[in-house]
């Protein structure tokens, strides 16, 4: 595996400013939920380095990734910015040689969630949403629940990314809708 250094380098790269000051964001977002829920604090924040490596590569880079890797090939049938997540988290795995599945899968599902998802995909899933610099409405509502159940607080999340994506009539990864739905059975 390359240095966290070495890896922070590199990601800063290939991405805008503003999507780097993100990106510190849900790096401090994420091991503070890590604390609080009990995951591993240092894989939250290297997942969370890498949640958005991919998010500003060209899209047909990032067409030839998910259609030379072995899973994710149902994404290309929908919106391209779910891409960067299986994206990065192969990029993750290829070029700076993280192999703890946890982590790899925090970053490969950061955007739709999944059913069972560990508590540390909901924890780096979560700090996306709710770190320092989002400003989006209902932001601080998440931030409240934040602190007080962290699927409480995801569910809230994939809710308003759902009823925004209705607002917009944009088709919805049946993944995103299986996800909440898991969600809801697990708070009930
Ligand atoms: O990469 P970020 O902007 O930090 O956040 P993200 O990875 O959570 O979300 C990226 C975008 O993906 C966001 O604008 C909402 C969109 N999105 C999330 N779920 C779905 C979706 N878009 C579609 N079309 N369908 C989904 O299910
Ligand atoms: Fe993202
Ligand atoms: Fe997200
Ligand atoms: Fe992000």
């Amino acid at each position: 595996m390359k240095s966290k250094e070495e890896i922070i380098r590199s990601v800063q790269q290939q991405m805008p400013e503003k999507r780097w000051l993100h990106t510190l964001g849900v790096m401090e977002s994420a091991r503070e939920l890590a604390r609080q829920y009990q995951a591993d604090e240092d894989k939250a924040e290297l997942a969370a380095i890498l949640h958005d490596v991919a998010k500003f590569w060209p899209v047909e880079r990032q067409r030839t990734v998910l259609q030379e890797s072995p899973y994710a090939e149902d994404l290309l049938a929908y919106d391209k910015p779910l891409w960067h997540g299986p994206v990065g988290a192969h990029v993750a795995q290829q070029e700076y040689g993280i192999s703890d599945p946890d982590i790899l899968n925090a970053i490969r599902f950061h955007t739709s969630g999944r059913v069972g998802m560990s508590v540390l995909e909901k924890v780096v899933c979560l700090a996306d949403y709710i770190e320092p610099g989002r400003t989006f409405a209902g932001v601080e509502k998440l931030r409240e629940l934040a602190k007080k159940s962290l699927e409480i607080a995801l569910l809230e999340g994939f809710d308003g990314t759902i009823q925004s994506l209705l607002a917009k009539r944009q088709l919805i990864y049946p993944l995103t809708v299986q996800a909440r739905n898991a969600l809801l059975k697990e708070v009930e």
